[in-house]
């Protein structure tokens, strides 16, 4: 490293080290004596920031310059994940970075694990936002994430007594690096009050909004650099305040302590990440947090736009705005607002902009999630928007009679205005009808929309209808987390891989190499090492490196059916005590994930699984064979311990319920095989890594569908097998519960009774499937064999696959590479 390289930029470890020592004196105001670990962490992510405001600069000058089509993503949620590993790889300083920290006398690695996560997501939906801002900037695509800065993140997870408890999660407290606060770029956002019409200058109908509340939205910039090039996007979280005229009145009636309080209750709107299945309470604060982040980012796009146009008639040319789910869907009706009634439009213009700029993503089918809002509460907090809402309403329904003039149930089906005791806005509706794409997130899920929710609105639209499905950055969920993978692919194929991961497939080749095996389960090993000292660490548990480690990680939830994996473990159980021949292969389970907190049989499936581990990993019996651990707070930063340490990964949701799935594509890509049902993106994956390479069991859709409309009986299953009557009544016995026989009647209850996901009509072929696995792991080279070709195949899965399908099919956005060379 030559000393003439500049601090804040160089990249050798001599600049990085001068820059550390840096940033702990000037930024942290520490000196080495004093620092603590934190101030370590601080410093070294100062040095990295740094490096990528470089890039971020000069991307925002380029893209600026071009007048770049911008993807502008609209998130409720980003499930980041620690930041300062993810950018040592991008940036493509990780030696550079360990050698420096090794000669200031530090580790890494113990740097590294100083970063509290920025967990801005429930599950999949914001994880998958996250690892699509990592593949557009890797891919060069000019684009923004919009999204809320919430100043709680989702719950930390810790058990007692078995039980979930729930902390707040604190992810800010000790200062955030990564973010550049924007003070000055701040936006008004309304609520409440009334609307009026008036006659304008030019003597046209016109309405203003005379809103009860303003308060503003303030921009938090984190910067969001690719992988190999200098493109470095940009993600802009955003913050309520209270604005200096909040609530005049008050301030002028001498009211100081009620001004305040308003103050508080508008800074109350970012504070805190909804867990979701929760059920109606609190829902008003919901609709708030998703309009006041849609009405920001909206008014920014203009802003920007405006910056460089005469006017708002190109805006769709420049933007494509890809709605996350409906969260975001008030966005159509708050563009025609701003269309109409801040810049003058008239209506027919204003749709034109507002139809051809949204694209609409959706995430699942599950009735509950299916967001609607009460016609009362929604007037009470956006008037306006009701009004426009109604009348993008009044001209669809039009349409529709024109088109269905015999038929009204159709056009009652298709209203954006569900009519009943309680009347509705279907905000998937008006996210259908305010975009130019409709997409699902996997071939099956978005055949499901098709024919399903959508059913009417794909026969009157099919060609809106897409299918792109899901994708992970290999950078994050092979790279970083699995260095000995890494290592093998980069030997084998160089380091291009990471870009392009189709170039896994070089691993096939040498599937039935003995040497090469070998390397291969020397690297599983070392992966399931780290999670065994991790558990160890965690919990207490000691688990078997050695032994199959089984594992299902992701929310917990009735359609995922952990308590179908459950059943398994306790039939295997039964079978050791009863001295019945049973599967011989030493098997840890391992689950994680957390519960909403208002999802009570979510709740008791995490005290069954403690329960089950309770008894089973104190018997000497069985715990030679057989242990079940729970990875408290399953969150980015676990995550990523556990994906390269499975054997077997569990994706056994009833078909048709589980969208996509994204961890089943981060399992297999770091060689784990999975047991699965035909549904979400497991069908793909089984295609891509052959079926012989595959544990598939259960019910199909049309199977699920056909059972339940014959009259499924779970009772009569239960009946007539001795086998899973046992296991049932175990549960039942209080074996598990110190004898408490009723503690998880909820849960055998719902499965005797009704059994809505149908564990019990999937139970004999999962057990059967399962068995399987167990013979087939005992087979070293066989497994072996499995585990590389499910790595080799599955490079389809990334996300810079998936970007590139909606850069193509949807956004029709091309790449604009920078590079701080020119
Ligand atoms: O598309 C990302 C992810 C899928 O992989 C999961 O299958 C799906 O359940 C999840 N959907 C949601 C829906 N929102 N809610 N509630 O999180 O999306």
């Amino acid at each position: 490293g030559s000393s003439d390289e500049r601090t804040r930029t160089g990249m050798s470890p001599e600049a990085l080290k001068r820059a550390f020592v840096d940033s702990m004196f000037y930024v942290q105001a520490r000196y080495w004596e004093v620092a603590t670990p934190h101030d370590l962490y601080m410093a070294a992510a100062y040095t990295v920031r740094d490096r990528m405001l470089e890039r971020w600069i000069h991307t925002a000058e380029t893209y600026r310059k071009a007048h770049a089509r911008t993807v502008c993503y609209l998130s409720a949620e980003y499930l980041l994940g620690p930041q300062l590993g993810n950018n040592l790889i991008n940036l493509g300083i990780v030696d550079s970075a360990r050698q420096g920290a090794r000669d200031l006398g530090m580790d890494l690695q113990e740097i590294l694990d100083q970063e509290p996560e920025p967990g801005l997501g429930n599950g999949g939906l914001g994880r998958l936002a996250a690892c699509y801002l990592d593949s557009l900037a890797t891919l060069s695509i000019p684009a923004i994430g919009y999204g809320i800065r919430y100043e709680h993140g989702i719950f930390d997870q810790s058990i007692v007594d078995g039980w979930q408890v729930e902390d707040c999660d604190l992810w800010l407290t000790n200062g955030n690096p990564w973010e550049i606060p924007r003070p000055l770029l701040r936006f008004p956002v309304r609520f409440g009050g009334h609307t009026e019409p008036y006659t304008d200058e030019h003597g046209r109908f016109r309405v203003r909004w005379v809103p009860e509340l303003e308060l503003y939205g303030m921009a938090y910039d984190t910067p969001i650099l690719g992988f190999g090039v200098d493109n470095t996007n940009l993600l802009r979280l955003w913050h309520a305040t209270a604005g200096r005229s909040f609530d005049l009145q008050a301030f002028q009636k001498g009211d100081y302590y009620g001004a305040v309080n308003a103050k508080v209750a508008a800074e109350n709107i970012t504070k805190v990440l909804y867990p979701n299945d929760e059920p109606e309470a609190g829902k008003e604060l919901r609709l708030k947090q998703q309009y006041f982040f849609v009405s920001c980012s909206l008014q920014d796009m203009m802003r920007a736009h405006l910056q460089q146009a005469p006017n708002l008639e190109g805006f769709h040319e420049r933007y494509a705005a890809q709605l996350n789910d409906t969260h975001p869907s008030i966005a159509v009706a708050e563009l025609m607002r701003l269309c109409l009634d801040e810049h003058g439009m008239d209506w027919e213009a204003a749709w034109e902009i507002t139809r051809r700029t949204f694209a609409y993503t959706n995430h699942t089918l599950l009735p509950e999630a299916l967001e609607t809002w009460p016609v009362e509460l929604f007037g009470r907090l956006l008037p306006r928007h009701l009004e426009i809402i109604y009348e993008i309403n009044a001209r669809f329904l039009d349409e529709l009679r024109m088109r269905y003039p015999f038929d009204p149930e159709r056009v009652a089906r298709m209203s954006l205005i569900e009519e009943g005791p309680v009347r509705r806005v279907r905000m998937a509706h008006l996210a259908t009808v305010g975009s130019f794409a409709v997409n699902g997130v996997a071939a099956i899920h978005s055949e499901l929309v098709k024919s399903t929710v959508m059913r009417d609105f794909h026969e009157l639209w099919p060609e809106k209808f897409h299918n792109v499905t899901n994708g992970v950055t290999p950078r994050r969920f092979v790279q970083l987390s699995n260095p000995e993978l890494c290592g093998i692919v980069t030997d084998l194929a160089g380091p291009g891989w990471v870009r392009d991961a189709e170039n896994l497939r070089t691993l096939e080749p040498h599937a039935d190499d003995a040497a090469f095996q070998q390397r291969w389960q020397a690297m599983k090993r070392a992966a399931k090492e780290r999670l065994a000292a991790r558990i160890r660490e965690a919990t207490g548990a000691v688990i078997d490196p050695q032994s199959l480690f089984d594992i299902q990680v992701k929310r917990i939830h009735e359609y995922k059916r952990q308590h179908l994996n459950l059943l398994h473990i306790v039939a295997l159980y039964h079978r050791i005590k009863q001295g019945a021949d049973s599967d011989p292969t030493p098997r840890t389970f391992v689950f994680g994930g957390k519960a909403a907190p208002g999802y009570f049989m979510a709740k008791l499936i995490i005290k069954l699984i403690h329960s089950v581990a309770e008894v089973i990993n104190r018997d000497p019996e069985v715990n030679e064979r057989l242990r079940v651990v729970f990875v408290p707070n399953f969150n980015v930063k676990n995550a990523e311990c556990i994906y390269p340490a499975a054997d077997l990964s569990e994706q056994i949701s009833t078909a048709g319920k589980e969208a996509s799935g994204t961890g089943n594509m981060k399992f297999s890509m770091n060689g784990a095989l999975t047991i699965g049902t035909l549904d979400g993106a497991n069908v793909e994956i089984r295609h891509a890594v052959g079926h012989e390479n595959f544990f598939l069991f259960g019910l199909t859709v049309s199977e699920v569908e056909r059972t339940l409309a014959e009259g499924y009986c779970p009772w009569e299953i239960y009946r007539g097998n001795d086998e899973l009557r046992e296991v049932i009544d175990l549960l039942r016995s209080g074996l598990f519960s110190h004898g408490d026989p009723d503690l998880f009647r909820p849960l055998t209850d719902s499965l005797l009774q009704h059994d809505p996901y149908l564990l019990l009509a999937d139970y004999p072929a999962y057990i059967e499937t399962q068995a399987r696995a167990g013979d087939a792991f005992r087979d070293v080279a066989g497994w072996t064999r499995m585990s590389i070709l499910n790595s080799a195949r599955t490079g389809c899965f990334s996300s810079d696959r998936a970007i590139r399908e909606y850069c193509g099919k949807i956004w029709r956005v091309e790449p604009m590479p920078v590079s701080l060379a020119t």
